[in-house]
């Protein structure tokens, strides 16, 4: 649920919007995300005629996971980080394309940026919708400038900012500052991301589930059992839920913010801390559903309260509408004890 807006507004004039709202703002968070929008615009272009400009296939390297890399992950990956980089506020990038930190020319600048560029790469060749992810933190005092790993392992209650861009039939970026979530849509005829949604709510509860069945034997038997729980016929409460999964968290996530309804990256045999990235994938995704009212954990506890230990390191995530999160979280901790 939303409320749409009555009149034009670009992303540019409600960021200034925002940022008037407080007058001892800088401005220098309202020039990171004006960064962000104009990469997202770069990228929105390249995506949409990948299949022409050869940036299709793989780059024939692999990234720290061992996952090939896709020529247009680079792209965005360069796109993003030198963006950030001239508007010298970000101090330094930890991106899923660069195993340690990247150092920009600011090493004095305020802001440290977690990216993935472009994830959901592996179904760039088959034309499914990909997204771009951003978790903004601020730098911390301390009296050593030299930037180390240690001062982006910051726990993703910290984030001042996060957000997504989504390549899908329309370029739609969604950000929070945490005051609440807004979506904007880029219109090409004019090159501006033109304000979509303001302040989204996520609906309570969801009639969709979306989890990989493919690694089912290997999960815990509480979420088995919560997944049978989902296909139940009841009408009451509108069982079964329906399925659905494309295969990238930021397609899946923005469905499941717009219908509600829960996503699932559970621990299983091939992954047993779960897939995903905390600090550039379930954290920034984290803030943007409880900002719109929604829950994410990794099975028991918060996810945006997980003290980091490595900035690529992964975690289970249950995320979307704060019923659905709750149930999946009552059926693991139910059967838990029976399996301990
Ligand atoms: P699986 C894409 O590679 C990604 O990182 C996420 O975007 C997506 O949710 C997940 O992996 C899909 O993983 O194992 O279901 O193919």
């Amino acid at each position: 649920m939303t409320s749409k807006p009555d009149k034009l507004i670009t992303l540019d004039e409600y960021i200034i919007q925002a940022q008037n709202k407080f007058p001892g703002a800088t401005g220098e968070l309202s020039q990171l995300l004006r960064d962000i929008g104009l990469a997202a615009k770069i990228i929105s272009r390249e995506v949409n005629k990948a299949g022409i400009t050869n940036l299709l296939g793989s780059d024939g390297s692999s990234n720290i996971h061992g996952e090939s890399v896709k020529r247009l992950d680079l792209f965005a990956d360069q796109q993003l980080i030198s963006a950030l980089d001239r508007s010298m506020i970000t101090c330094m990038v930890i991106s899923e394309e660069n195993d340690g930190i990247v150092r920009l020319n600011s090493e004095g600048g305020k802001y440290i940026v977690y990216l993935d560029p472009l994830d959901g790469s592996s179904n760039i060749d088959v034309n499914v919708s990909i997204g771009s992810i951003f978790s903004i933190y601020m730098r911390q005092p301390r009296f050593d400038k030299k930037l180390v790993e240690e001062d982006a392992l910051q726990p993703g209650t910290r984030q001042v900012a996060a957000g997504y861009v989504l390549y899908g039939s329309s370029t739609i970026m969604a950000y929070t500052t945490g005051l609440g979530v807004s979506a904007f849509t880029l219109d090409p005829s004019i090159g501006e991301f033109i304000l979509s949604d303001d302040d989204f709510k996520i609906p309570k509860h969801g009639n969709i589930y979306s989890i990989n069945e493919g690694s089912y034997n290997s999960w815990a038997d509480g979420l088995k059992r919560y997944i049978k729980y989902c296909q139940v016929e009841d009408p009451d409460t509108g069982r079964p839920y329906t399925s659905r999964y494309i295969g990238s968290m930021v397609a899946d996530l923005h469905r499941t913010l717009v219908k509600g309804g829960i996503f699932i990256y559970p621990a299983s045999k091939r992954y047993p801390n779960g897939k995903l990235r905390l600090m550039y994938e379930c954290n920034p995704l984290s803030m943007i559903i409880e900002q719109a009212g929604g829950k994410a954990i990794d099975g028991e506890k918060r996810i945006m309260e997980i003290q980091p230990e490595s900035i690529h390191e992964r975690v289970p995530i249950y995320i979307g509408s704060p019923d659905n999160v709750s149930m999946a979280a009552e059926f693991l901790a139910k059967y838990a004890m029976q399996e301990a």
